[in-house]
């Protein structure tokens, strides 16, 4: 984590990037406009190998011990959440399930473009963050199924993933409410001169709300070292980000502070990694937070209970066609960074990793009643807690 130095100079900010969605533009209209920012889907090259070329770099960007990092924690996301909701259709995981399928770039090109000791905070779809910061899939899995060996004791479930050891302040399900939380973790970084940032990702529906504003505010005043990064996923449950407002172009929200805000091609990996890096390097000078909007897709519903019918299949295929594990498989193979055997033995690997996961969760107790009244205050006599 962390070591991998970017190439290329760091490109200037394009904090005075200004949007190119049309002003004025009715809010009802559902009608989405081409993305300036994601590559086409399907072009002429596309059709004609079949790979995705839009996401392939000509000469690779990165050392192979990179590329290597990100597929293996990116196929260790995926594979851990399809089992996920295999088991969630079986009933062994129950409430609430969100699984980050098809988003995995988001995590992974943040995780090489930081230090093990930044801190993290996201909301509910959560599972993929702490699993490539390195907590153990075995504690996850264990917290889907409320055993009292999950991360949480059993008593978060999928939402509320937590581990302090790798730095991970959790999954939140109050949409938009981290990312006060967010600011004031930066905050207590810099009052404590550590040097440290805090990360701070949130979906689309989160921009809207008030309490993201006031965060912006004070974060910008106060030059916190904080990166705020919207998962523009394009739906926030069944309602497009085009009916939800006319400001469309998430990260131009960020101007309204002064904000260096910039758009990102989150399905590549690449321009994750080096738009963290630069707000990473802004934030420890003291230039304080940076606003990125990742354009990204989740490829299943909102949660397991919804059949996403609010999109097409076509949307869907377009995005599955610049998938950001097969890019980066890609590249691999075309820079012969690794043989097909190779991956091939990362992908069994990952595959015992996920099973064994199952297993420690199936064998693990679920928690004592007594727990009931555990974790709730940080003060253990605390006055208002009764028998
Ligand atoms: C304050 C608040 N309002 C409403 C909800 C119900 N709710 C849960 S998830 C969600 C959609 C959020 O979507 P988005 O922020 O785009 O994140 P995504 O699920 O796409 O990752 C809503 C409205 C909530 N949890 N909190
Ligand atoms: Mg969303």
């Amino acid at each position: 984590m962390a070591e991998t130095k970017v190439k290329a100079a760091p490109k200037a900010s394009n904090s005075t990037k200004k949007s190119s969605a049309p002003k004025g533009k009715d809010a009802t209209d559902t009608v989405k406009q081409p993305d300036p920012v994601l590559p086409p889907a399907n072009s002429e090259a596309e059709q004609a190998t079949g790979a995705p070329k839009a996401t392939t770099p000509a000469q690779p960007e990165f050392p192979k011990e990179t590329y290597l990092q990100w597929y293996e924690q990116m196929q260790l996301m995926r594979k851990f959440e399809e089992k996920a909701g295999q088991l969630y259709g079986q009933q062994k995981i129950k409430g609430f399930c969100h699984l980050y399928i098809g988003q995995e770039a988001c995590v992974a090109g943040a995780v090489s473009a930081l230090t093990k000791d930044d801190k993290w905070i996201t909301a509910y779809r959560d599972h993929a963050h702490p699993l490539a910061l390195g907590t153990s899939p075995n504690a996850i899995m264990a917290e889907l199924y409320a055993k009292a060996t999950g991360c949480s004791k059993g008593k978060g479930g999928s939402m509320h993933i937590f581990d302090k050891s790798v730095n991970f302040i959790g999954g939140h399900g109050i949409v938009g409410g981290q990312v006060p939380l967010g600011a004031g973790i930066a905050f207590a970084e810099k009052y404590n001169k550590t040097g440290n940032l805090c990360i701070c990702y949130m979906g689309d529906g989160a921009v809207r709300q008030g309490a993201l504003h006031e965060a912006f505010n004070m974060a910008m005043l106060w030059k916190l070292p904080v990166i705020f990064v919207v998962e523009n996923n394009g739906y926030a449950m069944g309602t497009s980000v085009q009916r939800t407002s006319n400001v469309t172009e998430l990260y131009t929200l960020g101007e309204s502070y002064d904000m260096p805000s910039e758009p990102v091609n989150a399905m590549n990996v690449e321009d994750v990694h080096n738009a963290v890096a630069r707000a990473a390097e802004r934030a420890r000078a003291g230039e304080g937070p940076t606003f990125l909007e990742f354009k990204t897709y989740r490829y299943k519903g909102h949660s397991m209970s919804d059949p996403a019918k609010y999109r097409t299949k076509e949307e869907l295929e377009d995005y599955r066609s610049r998938d950001s594990i097969e890019a980066v498989r890609h590249t691999i193979l075309t820079h012969n960074m690794a043989t097909e055997e190779e991956l091939t033995a990362i992908d069994e690997n990952i595959k015992a990793q996920v099973q064994e996961s199952v297993e420690f969760a199936e064998n693990s107790p679920f928690p004592t009643a007594d727990e009931l009244y555990k974790d709730v205050y940080v003060q253990q006599d605390y006055p208002y807690i009764r028998d």
